[in-house]
């Protein structure tokens, strides 16, 4: 019978050495220690022996039990050691690796310029407001002082949604918005996108940016519009710029004029502008014997692409950030 207690002894000093984990030598040792197995199990056969053999089988049980327990206990030691090491060598970091750069984001080029816009003019007092871009026809056109059917309206084909309503062709359509609530003096400007059912090429998109800019007050002159356009743009572009003006017709100014700004050599137009039609001040209740006033617009693709020399505007929607990261 005590052969059986040395090769049930053997067979798990085997195992034991043999288990590569905590986990494994739990398993070895639940089966050879736990209650009424392995070696355990062996003590059921005391029964069954001549009664003097009984205390000396019994004794070799707990000092194989006892062996057993201490070779266990020192492979559990050295495994947990070894895992402790394994997930230690897992977690360290290393304090001198250089950090991982993080890309900052930045401002659309298009916002950045109308941002800079908006910061000039708010120099120069005017307060912005913001209209829909979703706009009734009557302040689009028919408040604009367009005459029905005139070919003025040709040159800004616009997106009908319904009879009735569109999407804004110019930012010139809060002014009727403005003037019916206020009173003057005034000092309005506005930045918005705006759409025109155009074909689309190097300048001409059907979804673009203007900024527009208006004011009524007691003898407002073309003198001060053309001293405010030259602030503007000696603000925008550099304090050496020169700008010119020549006629040109929009509904809703009178004169108007169009007007460029002599860059690197050549003019280049900007926009349009003029005093505000008095057929407008009338329509909206202000006497425009008594008042005067300007207004001007123009485009903010226009501004980024003098400013930078990009030469082909449908880059600005395109949202390719290997065109935006550049400005
Ligand atoms: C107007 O839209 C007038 N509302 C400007 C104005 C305001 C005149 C106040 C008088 C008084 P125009 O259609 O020329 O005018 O457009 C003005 C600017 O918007 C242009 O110079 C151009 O820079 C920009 N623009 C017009 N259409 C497009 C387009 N399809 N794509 C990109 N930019 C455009």
């Amino acid at each position: 019978m005590s052969d059986i207690i040395t090769e049930q002894l053997q067979t798990a000093l085997a195992e034991t050495e043999a288990a590569t984990s905590s986990i494994e030598l739990e398993a070895v040792e639940t089966k050879h220690l736990g209650r009424n197995k392995g070696l355990n199990e062996l003590r059921r056969a005391i029964g069954g022996l001549p009664k003097e053999e009984r205390p000396a089988f019994g004794a070799r049980i707990n000092e194989a039990i006892g062996t057993l327990t201490t070779h266990i206990e020192s492979r559990r030691a050295l495994l947990m050691e070894a895992e402790l090491q394994a997930r230690l060598a897992g977690e360290t970091l290393d304090v001198t690796l250089p950090g991982r750069p993080q890309a900052v984001g930045r401002l659309h080029p298009l916002t950045q310029t109308a941002n800079h816009v908006k910061q000039v003019l708010s120099g120069m007092g005017y307060e912005f407001v913001d209209g829909p871009e979703l706009e009734d026809y009557e302040y689009n056109f028919g408040k604009l002082n367009y005459p029905e059917d005139h070919p003025a309206m040709d040159e800004q084909n616009s997106f009908f949604v319904t009879d009735s309503r569109l999407l804004r062709t110019q930012t010139t359509a809060l002014q009727g918005r403005v003037m019916a609530n206020r009173r003057p003096p005034f000092r309005c400007a506005t930045i918005g996108r705006c759409f025109r059912y155009e074909a689309v090429d190097a300048t001409h998109h059907h979804t673009f940016h203007q900024v527009d800019v208006f004011m009524v007050d007691e003898k407002a002159s073309m003198a001060d519009l053309k001293g405010t356009l030259g602030t503007f743009a000696r603000a925008m572009f550099g304090q050496e710029t020169l700008v010119r003006f020549r006629p040109d017709f929009f509904p809703f100014v009178e004169p108007g004029v169009d007007y460029a700004i002599m860059w690197r050599g050549r003019w280049l137009e900007l926009g349009g502008a003029g005093l505000i039609h008095p057929n407008i001040l009338r329509e909206h209740g202000i006497n425009p014997e008594k008042y005067t006033g300007f207004a001007f617009g123009l485009g903010i693709e226009r501004v980024h692409m003098i400013r930078t020399g990009v030469d082909d505007l449908r880059l600005y929607l395109e949202n390719d950030v290997r065109f935006l990261s550049q400005f």
